[in-house]
């Protein structure tokens, strides 16, 4: 009798724990942000970095700034910004992280900003998809699931036909 109630009381925290998990892991994240869009390069195996691309947009009234990203497939997330000096492409790292602005919108996109994964641990393969995590000034972290695809896969320039 004794051993019931208390097995029925692990039981009932254990219920009443894992009710409770998901509410408290929804507190760390930051629910203005939106995330769109993501995509990883797909890369021929053996090829040690990528790039990746997503929109993000913040619809809170404070501006939010986006410090690091990591992922399981590659050693290291950096933050790039591509420029152009007399047509020629360079790449620099943005160690200060990117500013997000209040109802702002920032899109990273090829020959823009974009997520640079060195040291890459797997393939990327078309239509797979890799989690990447996204960490905040503030300490928020927010999980986005992004997909393998071809360079110019998403190249929506606008031009189409009837
Ligand atoms: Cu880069």
């Amino acid at each position: 009798m004794l051993v019931r109630v208390v097995l029925s009381a692990l039981i009932i925290s254990s219920v009443v724990f894992n009710f409770f998990l998901p509410e408290a892991k929804a507190e760390i994240r930051n629910s203005h942000l939106k995330f769109e869009g993501g995509w990883i390069r797909v890369t021929s195996p053996g090829h040690p970095m990528t790039a990746g691309y997503i929109t993000i947009s913040n619809n809170g009234s404070k501006d939010v700034v986006l410090m690091s990203v990591s992922s399981t497939v590659a050693k290291i997330v950096e933050l790039h910004e591509t420029t152009f000096n007399n047509n020629i492409m360079k790449m620099r790292e943005l160690k200060n992280g990117i500013n997000i602005p209040a109802n702002g919108i920032i899109h990273l996109k090829p020959k823009g900003l974009h997520l640079m994964f060195k040291g890459l641990k797997t393939k990327i393969k078309e239509a797979k998809k890799y989690k990447v995590k996204f960490t905040f000034m503030n300490g928020s972290e927010v999980e986005v699931s992004m997909s393998g695809k071809k360079i110019g896969a998403k190249a929506t320039t606008g031009k189409h036909k009837h």
